[in-house]
């Protein structure tokens, strides 16, 4: 089969330009990787051309031997679509979980995204946290939640709080919560690792003036995840706009019955009284 024909390439830059339709990836913001089934690399192999190996900058052993399809360092998320093998690629971990190797895709030369390390190690969380179900890992630059991050403090519970509030929808879609980062270089070990602290625990994390992470199962649940976020995110900046108090919302006590009915379990502290 044709790298390009394959339907995990297709649905991965599908995502991608959902995301730049969005307005979320100004420039070569954001990025985006997919943990490709065994049988999805099978069926692409025959377009294989491996590149030499170069260090990932962390350690990720649980990946040892997985391929992920990845955005390009540098890459503009608008061009994906029109020439996805100059966008992305397609790369190979070593059997220690310490180096990379590109196999398909960045024909003009480049690397993958500068933020492999957390893209890697969020999927490594992941991978065990979820017996291997989730694979997407996409980073975004959300207007609205980094607006917010100059405002609220930066603390789960109120983070987690507030965006539930937004949307009766929230804690159904996230019921685990949103974790927050305060801000850190990017691009490096630390806040890789701080990040995939945060995925031990939620499916998004919020990078202080910066952007968001999300994780999920597929490119349709993930998008979502990210969209769900976002959206409630720009409902509470309207709000906080027309003034900074809220004449009603919806009352811890609203949340518990909401958790009955829709069957998710929405952990107590989020509900504090305030
Ligand atoms: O430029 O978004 O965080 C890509 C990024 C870095
Ligand atoms: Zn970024």
């Amino acid at each position: 089969m044709r790298f390009l024909d394959a339907e995990f390439v297709q649905g991965f830059i599908r995502m991608a330009n959902d995301g730049w339709e969005q307005g979320w990836h100004e420039r070569n913001g954001g990025n985006l990787s997919y943990r490709v089934k065994p049988e999805e690399v099978e069926s692409v192999k025959e377009n294989f051309e491996a590149k030499e190996w170069k260090p990932i900058g962390t350690s990720v052993p649980n990946l040892a031997g997985e391929y992920f399809l990845v955005t390009g360092s540098g890459k503009y998320f608008r061009n994906v679509i029109i020439k996805p093998e100059d966008s992305i690629c397609m790369i190979e971990v070593d059997d220690k979980g310490e180096n990379y190797r590109i196999v398909w895709g960045l024909v003009n030369g480049g690397r993958p995204t500068s933020e492999l390390p957390s893209h890697l190690m969020n999927h490594e969380v992941k991978k065990l946290a979820t017996n291997g179900k989730y694979r997407v890992i996409y980073h975004a630059h959300t207007t609205n939640v980094i607006a917010l991050t100059f405002v609220l403090p930066l603390e789960d519970k109120v983070f987690t709080r507030e965006l539930w509030e937004m949307a009766t929808e929230c804690p159904v879609v996230f019921p685990d919560g949103v974790g927050v980062v305060p801000w850190m270089v990017p691009g490096g070990r630390d806040i890789a690792v701080a990040t995939s602290e945060l995925m031990k625990k939620y499916d998004v994390a919020i990078w202080a003036h910066h952007g968001m992470f999300a994780a999920g199962e597929d490119f349709d649940l993930t998008f979502g995840l990210m969209h769900t976020v976002e959206k409630s995110a720009e409902i509470l900046v309207k709000m906080l706009s027309m003034q900074p108090n809220k004449r009603q919302t919806i009352t811890p006590q609203n949340f518990r019955d909401l958790a009955v009915d829709f069957k998710v379990t929405l952990p107590e502290e989020f509900l504090y009284e305030k």
